[in-house]
């Protein structure tokens, strides 16, 4: 069963409590003292948006996340916008190019609203980091609701 901790009003706040969840299964694994799941080890998903990811904070996670290798797949839907203000006005780089700066951390990136695509990326790298215990990052671009909305 899913289990999602603490919600926060301020955005990326989900990426450090997220990390340190996979730290703490990578703990109990390496000391033996895990619940047994079989093939259906635990993998834990932060969903961010591309703005959150600019944050400090996702930095000190995706820096430990990478060095440790923990069991995490960092999941970020890029549409593009901070609320009102465009990529082109909060960041100087996408996701696929900073992640570049975090050696260990495993990429994939994906049209997210491209169906066949998405569910064979995710059911891929769910099953390599239930195998290999290791992270990874899904960057899908996808559209903004709102402006497909108005378009029709
Ligand atoms: C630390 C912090 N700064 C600013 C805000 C105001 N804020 C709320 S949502 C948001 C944009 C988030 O954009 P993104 O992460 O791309 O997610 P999206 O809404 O596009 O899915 C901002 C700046 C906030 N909640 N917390
Ligand atoms: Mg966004």
């Amino acid at each position: 069963m899913p289990k999602i901790p603490h919600q926060s009003s301020a955005t990326g706040m989900q990426a450090i409590p997220t990390t340190g969840v996979a730290m703490g299964v990578q703990y109990l694994e390496q000391q033996n003292i895990a619940e047994e799941f079989g093939k259906n080890k635990p993998v834990v998903v932060c969903s961010i948006g591309d703005a959150a990811m600019t944050e400090g904070e996702i930095s000190e996670a995706l820096h430990m996340a990478a060095l440790k290798q923990f069991p995490i797949l960092y999941f970020v839907q890029d549409n593009e916008w901070d609320i009102s203000a465009h990529a082109s006005e909060i960041r100087a780089n996408d996701v696929s190019q900073y992640i570049q700066g975090f050696k260990g951390i495993e990429l994939r990136t994906i049209e997210g609203n491209n169906f066949i695509e998405s569910y064979t990326t995710i059911k891929e790298v769910l099953e390599t980091i239930r195998k290999e215990r290791r992270p990874f990052m899904i960057h899908a671009k996808v559209p903004l609701w709102g402006i497909i909305l108005q378009g029709t």
